[in-house]
């Protein structure tokens, strides 16, 4: 992928914040559009409407702690985990329907979202949405359930603030803080499409959009 503007943060010295241009480069292959959803209405309507047919909850993972993010999904495949495992599944396990369909509004901006980042063609068949509270987090993790690493997953920030932890290929990498604001969306690709990631937990606040929460909504090609 081509770098597209802005400082690459491995220009900068360390411990400084990413540059806050609309588009800047985080590492090879990951992306940052600033703003690029902006504060989306229509985004949080769609939010609301998949959460009714398929209410977000919080799983368990296989080692047996229930996660803080409550989560749920669109499109044909929904990740989820159990004390069986982390995959995607074509039911949610909780209604034992199909998860909602994608919204057409999610469909487009994901696409125009990752061609922005070099990525033409993308076409999601999962949203994963996380929803976050305050004090929720989540742990520095790999997204290796997808069968084709060669496709990237979008990343769209909604209401609350929160610090991205972007780690390397290892888990003992030490991450970089990365701040996402509302509307800000990143594409994560290439190299890029198997550090190891998470979320300091959320701090409390009041977002026009959402109240007292975070949504990110990852768009994924899974199956
Ligand atoms: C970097 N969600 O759902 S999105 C997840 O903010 C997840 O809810 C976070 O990590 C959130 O799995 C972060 C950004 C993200 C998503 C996938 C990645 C970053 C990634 C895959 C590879 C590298
Ligand atoms: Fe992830």
């Amino acid at each position: 992928m081509s770098r597209i503007g802005g400082a690459a943060i491995g220009d900068l010295l360390p411990g400084t914040q990413v540059p806050e241009d609309a588009v800047s480069q985080l590492a090879a292959g990951a992306v940052v559009l600033r703003r690029f959803a902006g504060d989306d209405a229509a985004l949080l309507a769609a939010v609301r409407q998949v959460a009714a047919a398929a209410p977000f909850r919080q799983m368990t993972t296989p080692g047996g702690y229930r996660m803080s993010v409550a989560m749920t999904n669109c499109g044909r495949a929904g990740w989820i985990t159990d004390r069986k495992g982390y995959r995607y599944a074509a039911l949610d396990p909780l209604t034992e329907r199909p998860w909602p369909a994608m919204p057409a509004v999610f469909q487009g901006l994901a696409e125009r979202a990752a061609a922005a980042a070099g990525f033409e063609g993308f076409a999601p068949d999962s949203c994963l949405i996380n929803r976050y509270e305050p004090a929720t987090r989540l742990s520095l993790h790999q997204d290796r359930n997808e069968r084709d690493f060669a496709a990237p997953i979008v990343s769209v920030s909604l209401g609350l603030p929160a610090v991205f932890l972007f780690g390397g290929l290892r888990r003992g990498d030490r991450p970089r803080r990365v701040p996402l604001a509302s509307g800000d969306i990143v594409v994560w690709g290439g190299p890029a499409r198997l550090a190891f990631h998470g979320v300091d937990p959320l701090a409390e606040g009041d977002h026009k959009l959402t109240g007292n929460c975070r949504i990110n909504l990852t768009f994924r090609k899974a199956l």
